[in-house]
């Protein structure tokens, strides 16, 4: 008895102590993630979080939460701007509701390379900066996906074949593909991809080799057609009355890590494109260039977009197509 108590003592001493040495105040940000923890967009995170943490002294800790186990996908921009979590990573595109700036991302053709897509960041992400900021919102950084490819139940040899078909869509841009195609679409997320090709609800989608390989696609779908229709990215965005409560020197590592996380995560989807494209092919699946009657239909539908975009987006939306095009 006499020892429980000299040991519950000294912890609580200990304990005491240690807490005295702690001249900072410690804060916790949760950072709810939409796709899988094993995606490299996931991955990156929890790396951008562990250096955060570890450059901080544990003063500001960063803890991911990916799969959408926090918030879903469709729920967490709305969730960091009205500051239920401090941090958090949404898909770019699929924000075209909050201002026509984000769906430049989603214009099919626009920018089909990794050096377009990044050209076509450098020349967005003022814009962006400036909507996200009135939103009371800050932009750490952005990363994209490999370019997009369609996936299909059946072979498709022109826009004609989609005609009906169930279509799993991921923003209002690529319902708009879908019904310029003829195509039936609903939106899902990428966490409820499985089930709904398992079910029958979606035979079609437009996507990277990167979500199809993390969904395990080739389950449910035969066929991948490389298009290359745009790379839409995942940015991570932080309140900025969160921000406001971090002292200067601890913004500043954040702003360091996220400069890091940025470049890192580039590379990695750049390595990774073909590695996926491999993936699908290995298991199964039919991996190729679209035909040439496909990729006509797609640069029609391509051209229509963008005119559509252009009057949604006004002059601010011009000046990025032009800033990004004299690039
Ligand atoms: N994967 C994400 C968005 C773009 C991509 O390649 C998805 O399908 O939800």
């Amino acid at each position: 008895m006499t020892v429980r108590m000299t040991v519950t003592a000294l912890a609580a001493v200990a304990s005491l102590t240690a807490a005295s040495t702690c001249a900072f105040a410690e804060e916790k940000w949760d950072m709810p993630l939409a796709y899988s923890a094993t995606n490299y967009h996931s991955e990156n995170a929890t790396k951008f979080a562990e250096a955060v943490t570890a450059a901080t002294g544990g003063k500001l800790k960063i803890v991911t939460h990916p799969g959408g186990s926090l918030f879903k996908g469709g729920e967490i921009f709305r969730a960091i701007r009205t500051g239920q979590a401090p941090i958090g990573e949404r898909l770019v595109s699929a924000l075209g509701n909050e201002d026509p700036i984000f769906e430049i991302d989603a214009l099919p053709f626009l920018a089909t390379s990794f050096e377009d897509a990044k050209k076509l960041y450098k020349a967005s992400r003022p814009r962006m900066e400036e909507v996200l900021d009135e939103k009371g919102l800050k932009l750490l950084y952005a990363v994209p996906w490999p370019p997009q490819g369609l996936y299909s139940i059946k072979p498709i040899k022109a826009a004609a074949d989609m005609k009906g078909l169930e279509f799993r869509a991921y923003n209002a841009a690529t319902s708009r593909l879908a019904q310029l195609m003829g195509a039936v679409p609903a939106k899902i997320e990428a966490a409820e991809l499985s089930q709904a090709f398992a079910t029958g609800k979606a035979k079609s989608m437009i996507s990277s080799g990167s979500t199809g390989y993390d969904r395990k696609i080739w389950e449910h779908v035969k066929y991948w057609y490389d298009v290359q229709a745009w790379l839409p990215k995942n940015m991570v965005i932080v309140n900025k009355e969160a921000w406001g409560k971090l002292d200067a020197a601890t913004q500043k590592i954040v702003l360091e890590e996220s400069a890091k996380a940025e470049d890192a995560g580039w590379a990695k989807a750049e390595e990774l494109a073909d590695w996926y494209k491999k993936k699908l092919a290995e298991n199964g699946m039919t991996v190729e260039g679209p035909s040439d009657q496909l990729k006509s239909d797609f640069e029609a539908i391509g051209t229509t977009m963008t005119d559509e975009w252009l009057k949604k987006a006004g002059d601010k939306g011009k000046a990025v197509v032009d800033a990004y095009k004299a690039m």
